[in-house]
């Protein structure tokens, strides 16, 4: 995968004329991470919630693309079922063949395909979850479809395959064994993995929400895992800000964790009002100081710049908002990152790092809200 980093003209000047900024921070000010923007049909909704029918029309990929492209975004996030509509009921055939026909549609687009994910958790067969169901066939199901998520995947020019493990837990604590599920995961893991030598699959942790307990609530938890299958090295993380502040944890800890183990293979930016339901916000939309702080850590980490990997904004159109409007989240989050980019890149880190070696931190928390404040 191509290299995308952009030296920046002015800011190698700053560095060469200020030698001391150099050890501090030099990804900061010397390279400029272009970041590559990605987004999933899925965040186009048609506005349902558990208390209420949808509020806006269905509009099919077709009519997305070029709305996403318009946006700004450069990558699209899949399900396998958003590729190929009623999947169970198709031949592996005619699967690949409509897989074929979404590349050209994204390639007409200028678009490229960031990843595929199995939806495990909508199928009759999934009621007990997939790979750690309690009944054989079901799991055998589970297996079967992402290994077919794969070759989808592969069709569409991709090697990133995530998992959702939704229903991958218990309603019933008695219903299931924490050690048999993980050694059921594993096995699942193990076979997606030998199905194709060159994927990657990243876990997408969640505490609660379809299930109660989830078997990966956290990226420690998926992280751990990763080392009871055939080949750790494969198997990394997506982080969703909105997870992290449901499992009590901080967003931006949780992504330089991943970026620490080298395994941040993608992320999902979005923001969360405290420990209620899932609620998929616009980035920054509740906490603005932990979405820079979250901006931050990616651009000091040069996030992307040598797996190409993308930012992915994983947030729901408000339910009020009108189909006109219906991409209106994912723009705004956009624009809000990028804000907050100019925001992480003038921050003043060797005045910060003054106040860090005096341990000013009173002074230090007054430099970052100024900062955030300053127009
Ligand atoms: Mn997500």
């Amino acid at each position: 995968m191509s290299c995308i980093i952009e030296w920046d003209e002015t800011l190698s000047l700053t560095k060469r004329r200020d030698p001391s900024s150099l050890a501090f921070s030099f990804t900061q000010t010397c390279m400029k991470i272009k970041f590559r923007f990605s987004i999933g049909p899925w965040n186009i909704s048609e506005g349902r919630d558990p208390y209420g029918p949808e509020t806006r029309p269905v509009r099919d990929l077709a009519w997305k693309l070029p709305l996403f492209k318009k946006g700004g975004f450069d990558a699209v996030m899949f399900h396998d079922d958003d590729v190929v509509p009623e999947i169970d009921s198709k031949s592996a055939a005619r699967v690949l063949e409509e897989a074929a026909q979404v590349r050209r549609q994204l390639e007409d687009e200028g678009l490229f395909a960031e990843m595929v994910a199995p939806r495990l958790w909508f199928s009759e067969r999934t009621i007990d979850g997939g790979f750690t169901s309690n009944r054989a066939q079901d799991r055998e199901y589970a297996i079967e479809r992402s290994l077919r998520t794969i070759d989808i995947a592969n069709t569409l020019g991709t090697k990133l395959i995530v998992l959702w493990l939704a229903r991958e837990g218990t309603y019933l604590r008695e219903s299931k064994s924490c050690v048999r599920s993980m050694e059921l995961l594993a096995q699942a893991v193990n076979k997606m993995l030998d199905h194709d030598p060159e994927i990657r699959i990243a876990i997408e942790p969640k505490p609660n929400e379809p299930v109660d307990v989830a078997y990966l609530p956290t990226l420690g938890h998926a992280l751990a895992f990763a080392h009871l299958t055939r080949d750790p090295a494969r198997v990394g993380a997506v982080v969703e800000s909105a997870h992290c502040v449901l499992a009590g944890l901080d967003p931006a800890d949780e992504l330089e964790f991943a970026l620490a183990q080298k395994k941040l293979w993608s992320v999902h930016l979005n923001d969360q009002n405290g420990l209620k339901f899932d609620q998929d916000k616009p980035f920054g939309s509740v906490s603005l100081r932990s979405a820079f702080n979250q901006v931050r850590v990616l651009d000091q980490h040069a996030y992307g710049a040598k797996d190409g990997a993308c930012i992915a904004f994983d947030a729901h159109s408000f339910r009020t908002s009108s189909i006109n409007h219906a991409l209106d989240h994912a723009t705004n989050s956009r624009k809000t990152f990028l804000r907050l980019l100019e925001k992480v890149r003038s921050f003043d880190e060797a005045g910060a790092a003054a106040l860090i070696a005096d341990r000013d931190y009173q002074a230090l928390d007054q430099m970052v809200l100024n900062h955030l404040l300053a127009s």
